[in-house]
């Protein structure tokens, strides 16, 4: 069956459905092939609204019989929904369809993965299910039964009963069609329980396949943390009597929030010491959060329409990462976010893929899940609290929850709780949920009879979706430190509102060194022109960890930028600066660690494009790898006491203390690697007892062109372990050189165990692929050609996944004209395959602009 016709929706053309839903039963008769599902559901037409028109949406659905109030009806269907004639009274629809999970190869809707069925709705994948009004301003109270003949039979809300092959479920809260979940299979619980702030006992399950059962306390804690923390910090408490988790293998994303039911990929919460790193452990705590965070900010309170998915992912992520500073370090992980927002957000914002962090029109909502959406959506919920302050943050967000809660909401209810707490008119801060692109923010300083005048000018780039931006609120937190470093004033934040507006500081004898926006207080690319000594100035002396940070980011860019645009040697200063940050002992391990990585070489090629200059992704390779050798061997002896340190005697725990520890000696282990060719890291990774520990090793003998044996023993070692076959997938294509890239992938799409319908397999190997920038962007366009045969091969499978993945091509136009060529070729190629996705056809169609 073909997807449906691809055409466009508008926030400017909501309308309101123009019924209530009163209550809404499911009946399902599970079987792989035939499943059918029965439903009965009570409306009642809104009488004010006399334009309103009874249409269901379902796709792909074979209707098997309908009625209403009991009399049969033959309704209108169309491939996307259904209409029919309807009383202008409450009636109850009934309704049965067959669908056939297992042929559903897009996992979304109703699908099969490893012989367990599961379901993902949001955004739109209900109507895949049955006839329903699928959108989320229709909210109803559910009541399913399953019957089927598994041990196993889940949905949302609380448990109403069960027999040997059926089970019933009620969910009293009403809630859209995109909080929906089922889950039916052969699992096994991991149990456990939480009493919440009231004193309600809550039964916890982690959900997962015979096996599995040794990687899941972790997950388990971490929602405990997290039920624990909503209480503290937001006032939320709980809601339902049972709350289940369910890991799942094949998943499109990472997790999903359902109601009382949240469905995961199993990368996202499965995790033990011997098979997962302590990213991978940091990651699953944060995922686990979101998801739980989402019962409120997603849940109680949703979306009115998908126009304002920012809503709640905005505002969770804003809540997760809120959550995982006070679990572990706070400046480590605003650092970690901003490498992130870089890395991901800053192309989309600045490339044909541009969109409002609230966009206006979409085809297909699922290509609108992305970094704009959720990062810089959260970032934009971090500035409303710089600018309001923390307590009228806190007030605001509990006259949300009071005024909103089981509403379908829009941003212009977000705004204004604020609005009605603090008396302030955030007319022009709305621009950022409706403008795209990234402010560039110049500033310039003056110094003068003791005053110290900053101007600042903001600047968006026009974009197709953003032709002529306006200026922004931009805070701007700032920081005045003197000459040994003291703090001569206390982090203040300036309201930017205008295109140009200065600042004066005064007061000072000697001129004060400017530490400019503190802590990354807005999502804009800062133009400051400093000399090398000013960026080592506030590499060694500024007290904001952020900016610290920063400054050897910044000497890092500038001298890698210098070697790879004009052949200039390593930077003194650069490598200065990091030998004292190797050999400063009192700053944490884990912001070492983040002071010693280099910027991304795409993050390279961005910044050069940005001056006026066409990458060459060899050079900057080759500028990366030179400047790692020269800070090694300028380190030499300095390296095997830090990394002595950096040991870990204790136990194994993935907290923040012990994964610092680690992630310098890895830092140094890699250093050390190309002084020592490799024999230190045989040493850690015989001796390893935990994944951290074997894959840092693993990746300095692959680099140092000795892995081809751990390789091999690694595969024989793990082959029955999902996850870390993906590691070992991943790992050879991230650390191939480049010249090497495209044969990798080629040599590992044969191997047995590359089964490609698996979201996470297919990105282990052609996800990594994308992100080895010199190895993707070949001369010759073999990487482009490479990737383009398998989104052509996936998108009749995954739609969805492909579509995603199309993003590798977003940042063409960076690059040589030989390249945009070939680039060029290869989008037409994908765009011109006959039954090409509505996902892949949009994203195609807006990176070819
Ligand atoms: N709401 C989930 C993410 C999610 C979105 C779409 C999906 O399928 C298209 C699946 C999951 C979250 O924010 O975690
Ligand atoms: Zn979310």
């Amino acid at each position: 069956m073909k997807d449906a016709a691809p055409t466009t929706v508008y926030l400017k053309d909501y309308t309101p459905f123009g019924f209530t839903l009163e209550s809404v039963h499911l009946t399902f008769d599970l079987a792989p092939e035939t499943t059918r599902v029965k439903s009965r559901v009570l409306f009642r037409p809104d009488l004010s609204a006399p334009g309103r028109k009874f249409f269901l949406h379902g796709e792909q659905l074979k209707l098997l019989s309908a009625a209403i109030d009991g009399k049969p009806v033959t309704p209108v269907i169309t491939p996307e929904g259904l209409t029919c004639q309807v009383p202008d009274k409450p009636f109850e629809w009934t309704c049965e369809v067959e669908i056939a999970p297992a042929k559903n190869t897009a996992l979304e809707g109703l699908y099969m993965s490893n012989g367990m069925y599961c379901t993902q709705c949001e955004a739109e994948g209900f109507r895949k299910i049955t006839y329903y009004p699928d959108r989320p301003d229709v909210m109803s109270t559910f009541t399913v039964r399953i019957n089927g003949d598994l041990p196993v039979l889940l949905s949302n809300g609380n448990a109403e009963g069960k027999g040997d092959d059926w089970a019933e479920w009620h969910d009293p809260w009403p809630k859209p069609s995109y909080l929906f979940a089922l889950v039916a299979g052969d699992l096994v619980a991991h149990p456990g329980s939480f009493t919440t702030c009231s004193g309600r006992e809550v039964e916890l399950n982690l959900w997962v396949r015979p096996g599995d059962e040794g990687k899941c306390a972790f997950g388990m804690e971490a929602l405990k943390k997290s039920m624990k923390w909503d209480e503290e910090v937001y006032g939320r408490e709980y809601d339902l009597d049972i709350f289940n988790i369910v890991a799942v293998d094949d998943f499109n994303m990472g997790a999903m929030e359902n109601k009382g039911l949240n469905i995961f990929n199993s990368s996202a919460v499965l995790a033990s010491p011997e098979t997962s790193t302590d990213m991978n452990f940091e990651r699953i705590e944060a995922i686990i959060a979101h998801e739980y965070f989402h019962n409120w900010t997603g849940n109680r309170i949703t979306c009115r329409d998908w126009f304002q998915l920012c809503l709640k992912e905005g505002l969770t992520v804003f809540r997760d990462s809120q959550f995982t500073s006070d679990m572990r370090s706070a400046a480590v992980k605003r650092i970690g976010d901003v490498i992130d927002l870089r890395a991901r957000q800053f192309p989309e914002d600045n490339g044909p893929l541009a969109h409002p962090v609230r966009p206006e029109s979409f085809q297909e909502i699922n290509n609108f899940y992305t970094a704009t959406v959720y990062e810089k959506g959260a970032e934009v919920i971090g500035m409303l609290k710089r600018l309001v302050g923390d307590e009228a943050y806190a007030e605001a967000l509990d006259l949300y929850f009071a005024r909103h809660d089981g509403q379908a909401c829009t941003i212009e209810d977000w705004l204004k709780v604020f609005e009605d707490v603090t008396g302030r008119d955030l007319g022009q801060f709305k621009r950022w949920y409706q403008q795209a692109g990234t402010p560039r923010l110049k500033v310039e300083e003056s110094w003068e009879d003791g005053t110290l005048r900053l101007t600042f000018t903001q600047s968006t780039p026009p974009s197709a979706a953003t032709p002529a931006p306006l200026p922004q609120v931009i805070p701007v937190a700032v920081g005045l430190i003197g000459p040994n470093g003291d703090e001569l004033r206390e982090t203040e934040v300036l309201e930017m509102t205008k295109a140009t507006q200065t600042f004066e500081f005064s007061g000072f004898p000697t001129r004060p060194h400017a530490s400019i926006l503190r802590g990354f207080s807005a999502p804009v690319i800062l133009e400051r022109d400093l000399s090398t000594e000013e960026r080592a100035f506030f590499l060694a002396h500024d007290t904001d960890p952020f900016c610290r940070w920063e400054a050897g980011r910044a000497l890092a860019l500038d001298t890698l930028n210098a070697m790879a645009l004009r052949g200039a040697a390593p930077d003194a200063h650069y490598l200065d600066g990091m030998i004292a940050v190797l050999r400063d002992d009192a700053l944490d391990p884990a912001y070492r660690a983040l002071m010693l990585g280099l910027p991304g070489q795409s993050e390279l090629a961005a910044a050069q494009a940005e001056a006026g200059h066409t990458p060459d992704p060899d050079a900057i390779w080759t500028a990366s790898e030179t400047l790692r050798q020269t800070l090694a061997t300028r380190a030499g002896d300095l390296l095997p006491k830090i990394y002595a340190a950096a040991q870990v005697d204790d136990p194994y725990q993935p907290d923040a203390e012990q994964s610092g520890k680690r992630a310098l000696a890895g830092a140094v282990l890699s250093l050390m690697s190309r002084l020592d060719g490799g024999t230190t890291a045989s040493v850690q990774y015989a001796r390893a007892d935990n994944m951290t520990l074997k894959l840092s090793a693993l990746a300095c003998l692959l680099r140092a062109g000795k892995g081809a044996n751990d390789v091999a023993a690694f595969y024989e070692e793990w082959r029955d372990d999902r996850l870390v076959i993906d590691k070992w997938f991943m790992l050879q294509v991230a650390e191939a050189p480049p010249a090497k890239a495209v044969e990798t992938v080629k040599t590992l799409v044969q191997h047995p165990d590359f089964n490609w319908k698996n979201p996470n397999r297919f990105r282990a190997v052609l996800g990594a692929f994308t992100g080895h920038h010199a190895g993707f962007h070949r001369k010759d366009g073999a990487g482009y050609e490479l990737l383009a045969d398998w989104l052509i091969k996936l998108d009749p499978v995954n739609p969805q996944t492909t579509a995603r993945m199309c993003s590798a091509f977003q940042t063409w136009r960076r690059y040589d004209t030989d390249r945009q060529a070939l680039i060029r070729a290869q989008l037409d190629r994908i765009a011109a395959t006959p039954g090409l996705s509505r996902d892949t056809t949009e994203m195609i169609t807006r990176i070819q602009g």
